[in-house]
């Protein structure tokens, strides 16, 4: 017999689902926030989590809890939002599992079954934030971070990142492919593929670590071309947007969306960290490369482009924002979805025009204290003067 309390929670996630959500106070001119996330662990099917049967589970327990639902991917699809989303479970591996909306904004529902992907590398322990790129070979590619024991050093805790590739044409079946090699960095994560062919071949944007958490040598996020997609080999990476001293990407950065094609160059929002007395601060940023060598920045303009705000700071590892997946639609409208604290999934949403106007027209960092006053005080005279002439 189905147990009572299951109609009573299901009420609850229901209401839950299917509540309205409505832009957010929080205004930069940018883009617009909304108030409520778009995915949250409670979303997940209570079927998922719950044996629902009486007899077997008389308390109702839940018994394969999730903890969070984060860093997804994102595609639009025949006219649905679709995010491939990073649900982690009590037991700390992810999977991935899809959520559909008719907006994009709210009503993301799970389908029934998570992604069942192929169980190709016996040494992988853990898969998580898959990029989703629909190539135009006509297949979708998901790219995600395939994790696995580092049995090379004494280290309980010691783990190898590589960038695993997989490709579908409609999300349900996925056919895994090798894992990228990249010959010069030992280890991979954040890797996205680029959506056309340059120069005939498949290009990825990488990031080169040392080490599984360290990107050590890493200068930021790398780009490199491959001939076979089944067997990905990169041989030579060359690094785009950098890492620099005392600016939100000196510790690390990584590609976040799949670039975002504008007639001013690619639109690319990643993420840049910088370490704080309280640990590591994950925020967005914006920079856009060259239409034709998209692996030549030609803006980026000063500090972070969005940053955790208000609860967003709070979470699993708090003060953290992140993307892996935002929707460029046919009306010119942007939707990114980002995480926060690695907890939960939000939605913000811009436009190409204003994501570029943001991109051209912000300074770039001018990367010291004197010289940041001046650039400030450049903009505190033009406005003093315009409100004094009182136009
Ligand atoms: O915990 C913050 C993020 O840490 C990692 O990002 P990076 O590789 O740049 O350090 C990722 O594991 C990401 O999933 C996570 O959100």
């Amino acid at each position: 017999m189905i147990h009572p309390r299951y109609y009573e929670e299901l009420r609850k996630q229901e209401a839950l689902i299917t509540r309205a959500n409505e832009p957010d106070e929080f205004y930069n001119g940018i883009y617009v926030k909304y108030k409520n996330p778009v995915v949250t662990r409670e979303m997940v099917p209570l079927f998922w989590r719950y044996d629902l049967d009486t007899e077997t589970n008389p308390n109702f327990m839940e018994r394969l809890g999730i903890n969070a639902t984060m860093n997804s991917g994102a595609i639009k699809l025949n006219g649905k939002y679709y995010l491939v989303v990073r649900t982690e479970g009590n037991d700390r591996k992810s999977f991935f599992a899809v959520a559909e909306s008719p907006n994009g904004i709210d009503n993301f529902r799970f389908w029934d079954y998570p992604v069942v992907l192929p169980d190709t590398c016996p040494e992988e322990t853990n898969v998580y934030d898959m990029r989703l790129t629909k190539h135009e070979d006509g297949w979708i590619y998901g790219v995600f971070c395939s994790e696995s024991k580092d049995h090379s050093v004494n280290d309980l805790s010691a783990a190898v990142a590589a960038a695993g590739i997989v490709r579908t044409k409609d999300l349900k079946t996925w056919e895994r492919l090798d894992n990228l090699k990249t010959l010069n960095s030992p280890q991979q994560r954040n890797v996205v593929l680029h959506p056309e062919f340059i120069n005939g071949k498949y290009a990825f944007y990488t990031r080169p670590m040392d080490d599984f958490i360290d990107t050590g040598s890493g200068g930021g996020i790398g780009f490199g071309l491959c001939d076979d997609i089944e067997h990905a080999v990169i041989d030579e990476e060359i690094i785009t947007s950098t890492r620099k001293y005392h600016t939100i990407t000196e510790v690390k950065n990584g590609a976040g969306a799949v670039p975002i094609k504008s007639d001013r160059g690619w639109l690319h929002i990643a993420h840049g960290v910088r370490n704080t007395a309280a640990g590591l601060r994950y925020v967005l940023y914006c920079f856009a490369t060259d239409l034709n060598e998209p692996w030549k920045v030609i803006a980026e303009p000063s500090g972070m482009f969005l940053g955790p705000h208000g609860w967003e700071r709070v979470g699993d590892v708090s003060n953290v924002v992140f993307t892996n997946g935002a929707i460029a639609d046919d009306n010119g409208e942007i939707l990114i979805y980002y995480a926060s604290s690695d907890t939960r999934m939000h939605v913000a949403k811009t436009t190409i025009k204003k994501l570029c106007d943001f991109i051209f027209n912000t300074p770039e960092d001018p990367l010291r204290s004197p010289d940041c006053v001046k650039q400030r005080i450049k903009l505190i005279n033009k406005n003093l003067e315009l409100l004094k002439s009182g136009k």
